[in-house]
């Protein structure tokens, strides 16, 4: 039913060009299995510019590791403020591109307001689709290969993500990234930059994702981020990041 909302909306803003209409069918469709990359149903851009996707299940499906009011508030409230902010921007700034990598690519050369809310709009896309009410357990197949490869073992790997999380002095966020090389990193970044932009530190594509800002767990934990950062591998969606591997590494 969702799906057929947003192709009705689709309709209903008409001047729905042929591209849109394409992408919302693909969209209904999609199990990832029909040529469509897991970013196509993540970035959406449409009239208004860039789009939040659905978030792929209610507001208290991650319970008792995200409560409800916190989903609520984030993807409601936060997100939302930073699609809309970042859409303003690219709008003032004259920057027409909706190749949202290529913005992130030259990011440095932009203002202030298009890095922020642009990371913000990005990186929370990619965070509801890492988490899942049927998440947690373990990697399968080629990424899971690739973890050990290159950390040693799972375990190894969450810890140093763990970490990474924790050890983010105030608010930003931790990633896995595959870069250019083909090998696998865990990194964070501060505020809402991330590994695609030009400015940080350690360059690759995301695999994963976790928030680390306060407003991502203060409601039900506090000053407890340790505790948020445990919980979250209850509800990672490897499914996705297994596709977002595979694609990344060819
Ligand atoms: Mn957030």
């Amino acid at each position: 039913m969702k799906k057929m909302k947003t192709f009705t909306r689709t309709l209903l803003y008409g001047a729905g060009t042929l591209a849109l209409l394409s992408v919302t069918f693909s969209c209904m469709n999609s199990n990832g299995k029909d040529g469509q990359s897991v970013m196509d149903n993540v970035i959406l851009t449409g009239e208004a510019g860039f789009e939040q996707a659905e978030l792929p299940y209610a507001f208290d499906a991650l319970e008792p590791v995200i409560d409800a009011q916190t989903m609520e508030l984030h993807y409601g409230k936060h997100h939302a403020g930073y699609t809309r902010k970042f859409n303003a921007a690219l709008k003032e700034e004259g920057i027409a591109t909706t190749d949202i990598e290529e913005i992130f690519a030259n990011v440095s050369q932009y203002s202030a307001n298009v890095r922020n809310n642009g990371g913000g709009y990005y990186n929370h896309s990619l965070f509801w689709k890492f988490m899942s009410p049927d998440g947690g357990g373990t990697p399968s197949g080629d990424l899971a290969a690739a973890i050990e490869r290159d950390f040693g073992s799972f375990e190894e790997f969450t810890s140093l993500f763990s970490a990474a999380a924790g050890g983010q002095f105030g608010s930003g966020w931790a990633w896995l990234i595959i870069d250019e090389q083909g090998t696998l990193k865990v990194t964070s970044t501060a505020n809402q930059d991330n590994p695609l932009m030009d400015v940080a530190d350690v360059k690759g594509t995301p695999l994963l994702n976790l928030d680390v800002w306060e407003h991502a767990y203060y409601l039900n934990y506090q000053n407890k981020r340790g505790s948020y950062i445990e919980n979250f591998w209850k509800v990672v969606n490897w499914p996705v990041a297994e596709k977002l591997y595979e694609e990344a590494a060819g």
